[in-house]
């Protein structure tokens, strides 16, 4: 089973800036706990990232043709904004799993809507890099709890 892993805009800047709230990993850190994760589990990852909106849906929309069985996303910053991002999750028929590093409800009122959410299989927000080890324990047990 290959999960797709896709981190959205401004991500590649991880460990950069802002580390008291997104952490001191680096976005290639990071891919790597979660690729170490994913062989526990007996997953294959791929990790992509982009700070483009169209690629991020053509993504999306290739997904299925590309065999992946689920869909692992931080939509970053268009988590606010993308009703674009949106409609290709809800056109999508793999399992979409939302993630974020912060909580979002615990920030400014600009990140207490995600626009993506509701058309996801569930969120997982506010444990930094665990937050997308957490949704991939959550692949590994949706088909059977
Ligand atoms: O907490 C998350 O994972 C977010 O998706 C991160 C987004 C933010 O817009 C969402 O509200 C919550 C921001 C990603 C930008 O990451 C940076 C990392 C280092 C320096 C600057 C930005």
């Amino acid at each position: 089973m290959e999960i797709l892993i896709i981190h959205g805009p401004n991500l590649n800047l991880l460990g950069r800036r802002e580390p008291e709230v997104y952490g001191s990993l680096s976005l290639s850190e990071i891919n790597a706990i979660i690729t170490a994760e994913a062989e526990q589990l007996n997953f294959t990852v791929e990790c992509r990232q982009s700070n483009h909106e169209g690629i991020i849906i053509d993504w999306l929309q290739d997904s299925a043709a590309e065999n992946f069985s689920g869909i692992i996303i931080n939509p970053a910053a268009f988590t606010h904004t993308s009703v674009a991002i949106r409609d290709a999750i809800a056109a999508i028929d793999l399992p979409v799993i939302e993630v974020h590093l912060s909580n979002i409800s615990g920030r400014e009122d600009f990140r207490h809507k995600s626009l993506t959410a509701a058309v996801c299989r569930g969120t997982i927000s506010g444990f930094g890099a665990t937050s997308y080890l957490v949704a991939l324990t959550a692949f590994k047990h949706l088909p059977t709890i």
